[in-house]
């Protein structure tokens, strides 16, 4: 069954119920309990592999983990990040696996590849909780899965992009995640459904690998094959791949969000003041807040009790007015 958390503030709710279910099913004197004097129960270990460090994104989902998977939460958090290299999260899974911890949670940096370590998770009975992006691998191998819904948001992408552009003749670039990562995949779906019918033609689309230096450089290259007033439309997998694109538009005298529309996906600190500043035309929210409902479901899943299969947390967008009215009072 699909579940919907409708906002942060809905997700906090939610995590507190799983929270408080589940403290209720621990022994007294755990320290969830700490009141009772705690007589040495154990934290649940956690081995926590990480995509890496690539965004501003990555990092306020790193932080909402570290704070959930606390000593004083019952975790004892074992940390790697993988610096975006699937062998090298693989490997950590792995030596998760060897150490034995009691549960493994994992970002996959890409969707293939995880069948066989999943299989040795599961022959080693460590249960594998899929956080933020999705893998290909059978279902069976893992737990359960908390994250966003990646094509939703490239719908909402494209939707405000066909609306604003409608058969108006409109020259695209894109600026792709990760190659093979789900939200690359789904977000380039996502949005090239919506514009279907639309007059924006795509003219190159290359991966910038989520990072601001990535998004730089291909924005380089976009403007020295096409020109600014070759490019009409900018559609960025991500806010930091914008921003950098931002900075090679600005460097080449031209005018972002006024001579190039740029649309893209997350809402971190640093797109919102774009987007207010007028250099960003739209965000679509990827909430990476996921640390306290991760938590929850992880010592639900240790514990034994029934999880479902996939946890979505919606999203929401933003205009240039609507993240003028909001931007004081977000989070990340
Ligand atoms: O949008 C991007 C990050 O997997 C949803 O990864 C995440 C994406 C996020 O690098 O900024």
């Amino acid at each position: 069954m699909r579940k919907s958390f409708l906002s942060t503030i809905a997700m906090a709710g939610a995590t507190a119920l799983a929270l408080a279910a589940c403290s209720g099913s621990t022994e007294p004197g755990t320290t969830n309990d700490p009141g009772t004097g705690g007589n040495g129960d154990e934290l649940i270990t956690v081995g926590f592999a990480q995509t890496g460090s690539e965004s501003g994104w990555r990092a306020a989902n790193t932080q909402s983990m570290q704070t959930a998977f606390s000593e004083d939460n019952g975790f004892k958090l074992v940390f790697n990040a993988a610096d975006n290299d699937p062998a090298a999260q693989i490997a950590a899974v792995r030596s998760f696996i060897n150490q034995g911890v009691d549960a493994i949670v994992i970002a996959p940096i890409v969707s293939d590849g995880w069948d066989d370590v999943l299989q040795e998770a599961k022959d080693a009975g460590i249960p594998v909780i899929l956080e933020d992006r999705t893998v290909s691998a059978s279902d069976d191998l893992f737990a359960t899965w908390v994250g966003l819904d990646f094509e939703r948001e490239g719908v909402y992408a494209g939707e405000w992009a066909a609306e604003y552009f409608g058969d108006t003749p409109t020259r695209m670039v894109v600026l792709e995640g990760t190659t093979g990562s789900a939200p690359a995949n789904d977000r380039a779906k996502g949005f090239n459904d919506a514009i279907a019918g639309s007059g924006i033609v795509t003219i190159d689309s290359q991966t910038g690998d989520f990072t601001r230096d990535g998004g730089k450089s291909v924005m380089e290259g976009y403007i020295a094959k096409y020109g600014i007033d070759g490019i009409d439309l900018l559609y960025a997998h991500n806010d930091d791949m914008g921003l950098g694109a931002i900075e090679a538009i600005e460097a080449a005298g031209g005018k972002p969000g006024e001579d190039i529309i740029i649309i893209t996906i997350d809402a971190v600190r640093d797109g919102m003041q774009a987007l207010v500043d007028g250099k960003i035309n739209y965000i679509v929210e990827c909430n990476p807040l996921l640390g306290e409902l991760v938590a929850g479901i992880v010592k639900d899943v240790v514990a034994g009790n029934p999880v479902d299969k996939e946890y979505f947390v919606e999203d929401q967008k933003f205009t240039q007015d609507e993240a003028a009215a909001v931007i004081d009072s977000r989070l990340y």
